[in-house]
């Protein structure tokens, strides 16, 4: 697997980029609750086809601004498990040298910030730098259904529309903020909420990668040609809880969501053995990622009258 570039130009490399999302995640939630690891997380099981049917249409130099929910985001458009896995544990070769932890990374292109809505004007502010320097380049900002209850964010789809910013807002609709379902906190439409600033919108409702990918390809072609913003709201499912243990959802409902499931309905397409091969080599990186971040030190602690180590990690500096 290529961690620097986003090719994900067949059903195999679909398949196994949302398979390591996946296990990824497991070994996350497992290293919490033996205890191995502190503070908060975001697991994306079940999301998965979302973050990698996206990535699959957008090109290298495009800007990616996350959530609190942004590993498999990470992951989708190819940043390195290990570095990730060491961000998580505060490692000094973490993303942002152990710093940010699961909500606040960045690499590259990629932001991800754990307030609300708070990072959408950001998000359109660079896109406003893209379409002044003529990049070519496209924003692509990631929310989910709790954040259309946030007001910066109709400041930034107001901005983003009266200056035709390329930016395209994927709405991840999991059916629930934390542990507050969507119907009590969303009211009337959610495609009405973009096209009220004459966004268009590009809605599907499917756990599909396929499908995904050809809306995003749609709505992104839209933008990157200059007509402005887009918007794709994909209706989704989330199959672990909020963050490790809060989740209101019956044993049914968990059950009966699985038939979602993302792995299943693009597996389908791929032979039991290109499966059993993927298995094989998602477990010996996710392995690898979580062993060798597991033995790196933790950052050092300022000194009085010294500078501080901390800086972005100048692993990738240009
Ligand atoms: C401004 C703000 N308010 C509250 C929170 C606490 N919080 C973190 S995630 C979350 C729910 C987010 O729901 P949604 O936007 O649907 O995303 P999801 O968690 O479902 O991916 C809340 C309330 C926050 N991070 N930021
Ligand atoms: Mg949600």
């Amino acid at each position: 697997m290529r961690y620097n570039v986003i090719v994900m130009d067949n059903n195999y490399a679909l398949y196994k980029t949302m398979l390591l999302i996946r296990r990824f995640e497991e070994r996350l939630l497992a290293e919490f609750s033996s205890g191995k690891l502190v503070g908060t997380t975001h697991a994306y099981i079940g999301q998965e086809a979302d973050a990698v049917g996206v990535f699959s249409a957008t090109e290298q130099g495009d800007v990616v601004f996350s959530s609190h929910r942004c590993h498999g985001h990470f992951l989708a458009y190819g940043g390195e498990p290990y570095r990730l896995a060491a961000e998580l544990m505060g490692k000094a070769t973490g993303l942002v040298g152990g710093r940010g932890g699961s909500q606040h990374i960045q690499w590259r292109n990629f932001y991800s910030n754990g307030i609300q809505g708070g990072i959408t004007p950001v998000a359109t502010g660079m896109a406003l730098a893209e379409k002044v320097r003529l990049t070519g380049s496209i924003v692509v900002s990631f929310i989910g259904d709790g954040t259309l209850g946030e007001g910066a964010l109709y400041e930034s789809l107001n901005i983003a529309a009266l200056w035709k910013l390329p930016i395209m807002f994927v709405l991840e609709n999991n059916r629930y903020a934390q542990t507050t379902p969507v119907e009590k906190g969303v009211a009337g439409s959610m495609a009405g909420r973009f096209s009220a600033f004459g966004i268009p919108v590009w809605e599907r409702d499917t756990s599909d990668v396929l499908e995904i990918g050809s809306a995003a390809r749609e709505a992104v072609w839209h933008t990157r040609s200059g007509a402005g913003p887009a918007s794709l709201i994909v209706h989704t499912y989330r199959f672990s809880a909020h963050s490790k243990g809060d989740d209101p959802r019956s044993a049914e409902e968990l059950a009966r969501i699985r038939i979602f499931d993302p792995l299943t309905i693009h597996g389908a397409r791929i032979s039991a053995e290109d499966q059993e091969i993927a298995e094989m080599e998602v477990t010996a990186i996710v392995e690898d990622a979580f062993t060798r971040a597991g033995a790196d030190p933790f950052p050092s602690l300022p000194v009085e009258g010294q500078t501080s180590d901390f800086r972005l990690s100048t692993f990738d500096m240009p």
